[in-house]
């Protein structure tokens, strides 16, 4: 197991497109192990391959209060949206900032699981807003782009400053 390392916006890295997962094979489980342990680590409810620098279409997930409910979604594609729901959202690649969104309040989802399975999934509530956040990122979206341009400038800029002071730390250290 090994822990990954998450990228920060605005790294221009979390813009790539993710492409499709052609081989669900071995090496695909080791990186999906290392990334439940990259998200409960963090901790987070949801993680995609984009955010680890792999620019894979999948993501895991689990919205569980005691991490027992850990999803793995494969290729995934919403296949039916319905009703509104506004969520204060966070993300590991925007640390420390958190801003209500506008989602699907209910979504289908269909996808391929760990094992390979072709998998249709119905899905609310926060699992339902975490699948759409993390699909946004395989198409180098973020939450921040549903923000105002000056709120997303601002907090670019302190993760930018916030940033400088990390690194500086670390060369004093
Ligand atoms: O840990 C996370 N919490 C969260 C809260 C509300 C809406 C979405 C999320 S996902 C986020 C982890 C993350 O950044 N996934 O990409
Ligand atoms: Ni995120």
């Amino acid at each position: 197991m090994a822990k990954l390392t998450i990228l920060e916006f605005p790294d221009p890295r979390l813009r790539t497109r993710a492409t499709p997962v052609k081989s669900v094979d071995a090496e695909l489980d080791t990186l999906i192990d290392d990334m439940f342990e990259t998200m409960y680590d963090a901790p987070g409810i949801g993680l995609a391959a984009t955010q680890v620098d792999v620019h894979k279409r999948l993501l895991v997930a689990d919205v569980s209060a005691d991490k027992s409910s850990p999803y793995v979604f494969i290729n995934p594609v919403i296949i039916e949206k319905d009703g509104v729901v506004v969520t204060e959202e966070g993300c590991l690649s925007v640390p420390g900032y958190y801003e209500e969104v506008e989602r699907a309040e209910h979504i289908r989802v269909r996808y391929l699981d760990r094992k390979g399975d072709d998998v249709e999934m119905d899905a609310e509530g926060l699992l339902a807003v975490c699948i759409q956040h993390e699909i946004d990122h395989l198409d180098g979206k973020l939450f921040v782009d549903y923000l105002s341009e000056a709120k997303r400038q601002r907090i670019r800029k302190r993760l930018v400053k916030d940033k400088r002071h990390r690194t500086a730390e670390a060369v004093t250290l």
